[in-house]
């Protein structure tokens, strides 16, 4: 699915700003032949959890309106006319002029519809309902609670079966693109690089019948490099420049399409070349083995929530250079096409994930199950959903360079019987979709041990979150270095030739707590724990990466397992600095990108 752009054949508007606002409390059913009858505002994109301060609809759980009016050039009326929402978590029905339009489930994948046959020319009214609700049917999983209250109505609730807040709304920009009616519709870009030349394989997918199909390769100046006709093309770039981690390269592929000598559409798509290979341990970026230093994030800011908050991408991309960072995990799900194409340019380097969290029923440290009682892969539905996302995040960032592997599922129960199963066809599918044929990890849980854990087989890297020091032997650094040696010793033994990358290791600390003996939650502590855990890492040469919990602090659900939130960050909500930066800066920035 290609992002939208303005170019000359196509046209662009923004509809981000206040919309109206109603909280669906279910007394009346909403007409949506008929204006919302509300006096509440929201803003567009954002959370409407934090925007709206009273609980009532903070903690909302089911359906909420947002509503505002439009209106399109006349000029643009012959033209394709789409509505594009980056995306709505985690439900959208969409009305325009009072009649159903679309619909989507999953809250992180953009999705898109023609509103031609819907539209007037002076003014429109679009709608939608978004739903919150998580269950054990959808990504990430929810636990779906349902009470009735003394008054006999009816409570939902959605447990997160997982550590951040189920933040909700529409949550990336709102857009209306206008292309020809017959138009480009995807473009897919392969290549294969010897030396410092490389060929360059687009595949352009369109719509409607063209007389011919040009490709033009454009250098970072902007350049004509080559170009070549046809849907299926190649074009060689000699005196290539590689996209490299800290060091962005990007081309430009132009794309043009022709009728009678007429030129129709034309659409830009920027990328960078770079080769990926896993290799005797090691995780090759253009030939030579790279080291991830960085973190798994959050989209999370105060106010805008998950809500796309570009100034934070900004300030957050260049904490990262300012620490020596470059690299980081989409934890726990696909970040905004924002901050992806910031990264591409940025040379960021990003392990992409789908939003399959949640996947584990003793989640929460739940001990309640025995072991051999936990029957995570019978309870979970989940299937189809995981298809759907694998199939529209690949979709969506297929030729983004920075993106360097796929991560298919977050701290799932891969330790219980019929993980192997679940997960077995869903590698299949990412390896199928993938043009580029990415390498795939699936982010390994502390209790999924090497000979408890039943997925590494079908897996390129493996992804150890693991917490030695914070949830076990916490406060007992020594014993902590002990047990991660020991782990790690058992994993070089059952797979050599795996590379090992540290998705998560984390403390919770609370900027201005300070102790002088190993005390959790002061910042000393936090410090300490780094160190255990570094000089364990520095022993063993499978270990490619390092990516910390988490890069900020975090908001979660609450509970008293959180203070306010998760505290794990290396900087405060506010992207203050805690004690640790400055020793993660002094380490990272020693550490080469490449051994
Ligand atoms: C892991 C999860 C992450 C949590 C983290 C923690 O992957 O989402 O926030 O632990 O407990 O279980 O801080």
């Amino acid at each position: 699915m290609l992002y939208p752009i303005m170019t000359e054949s196509r046209n662009l508007t923004d509809l981000s700003g206040v919309w109206k606002f109603y909280l669906d409390d279910e007394t009346k059913k909403v007409d949506v032949t008929k204006p919302l009858e509300t006096n509440e505002i929201m803003a567009v994109p954002g959370s409407f959890n934090d925007q709206a301060v009273f609980s009532k609809i903070r903690n909302h759980a089911g359906t909420v309106w947002y509503e505002r009016n439009f209106s399109i050039h006349k000029k643009l009326l012959d033209q394709r006319i789409v509505l594009r929402f980056g995306s709505v978590t985690h439900k959208a029905v969409v009305y325009i002029n009072g009649k159903y339009v679309a619909e989507h489930q999953g809250g992180f994948t953009p999705f898109e519809v023609e509103i031609n046959d819907f539209i007037i020319s002076e003014k429109n009214r679009i709608t939608v309902a978004v739903n919150n609700i998580l269950d054990h049917t959808t990504l990430p999983v929810g636990n779906y609670i349902e009470r009735k209250n003394e008054e006999g109505k009816i409570i939902r609730k959605v447990d997160e079966n997982f550590d951040f807040f189920n933040y909700a709304g529409i949550h990336r920009p709102v857009k209306i693109y206008t292309t020809p009616k017959e138009y480009i519709k995807d473009i897919i870009i392969t290549y294969d690089v010897e030396g410092n030349r490389a060929r360059i394989y687009t595949d352009v997918k369109t719509i409607g019948d063209f007389d011919q199909v040009k490709v033009t390769i454009l250098d970072k100046e902007w350049k004509e490099v080559s170009y070549s006709v046809g849907e299926k093309t190649e074009n060689v770039v000699e005196n290539l420049k590689f996209w490299q981690p800290m060091n962005a390269y990007l081309y430009t592929a132009r794309v043009e399409t022709y009728k009678d000598g007429e030129l129709v559409d034309i659409y830009e798509e920027p990328f960078g070349i770079r080769t990926i290979e896993v290799k005797k341990g090691k995780f090759l970026i253009n030939g030579k083995p790279f080291y991830f230093k960085g973190f798994g994030k959050h989209e999370d800011t105060y106010i805008n929530g998950r809500g796309l908050n570009e100034a934070a991408n900004v300030l957050d991309l260049n904490l990262f250079k300012w620490i020596g960072a470059n690299s980081f995990r989409t934890s726990h799900y696909p970040y905004s096409e924002e901050m992806m194409r910031l990264a591409d340019q940025q040379g960021i380097v990003v392990i992409d994930e789908v939003p399959a969290v949640g996947l584990y029923e003793g989640f929460g440290f739940n001990f309640n199950i025995e072991e051999e009682k936990a029957n995570t892969w019978d309870r979970m539905g989940t299937k189809e959903a995981h298809e759907q996302v694998i199939k529209e995040l690949i979709d969506r960032d297929k030729n983004y360079a920075c993106v360097v592997m796929w991560s298919i599922a977050n701290e799932p129960a891969s330790h219980e019987k019929g993980a192997y199963e679940y997960f077995k066809p869903l590698v299949k599918l990412v390896k199928d979709l993938d043009p580029q044929k990415r390498p795939t990890t699936i982010v390994n849980i502390m209790m999924a041990t090497p000979d408890k854990d039943l997925v590494y087989n079908l897996i390129d890297v493996i992804s150890l979150n693991r917490y030695y020091g914070w949830y076990v032997q916490t406060g007992d650094l020594k014993a902590a270095e002990e047990a991660l040696r020991k782990e790690l010793k058992e994993w070089e033994k059952i797979c050599p030739n795996k590379p090992i990358v540290f998705t998560e290791l984390g403390a919770d600390t609370i900027s201005g707590f300070h102790a002088i003996d190993d005390i959790p939650f002061t910042e000393e502590y936090q410090v300490r724990y780094y160190q255990t855990n570094h000089k364990v890492f520095d022993e063993f040469k499978n270990v490619v990466g390092e990516q910390v919990w988490n890069f900020a602090d975090f908001e979660t659900k609450v509970g008293i397992q959180r203070v306010q939130g998760n505290k794990k960050g290396i900087f405060n909500r506010a992207r203050e600095p805690k004690m640790i930066s400055h020793v993660m800066r002094k380490r990272w920035i020693n550490i080469p990108n490449f051994d």
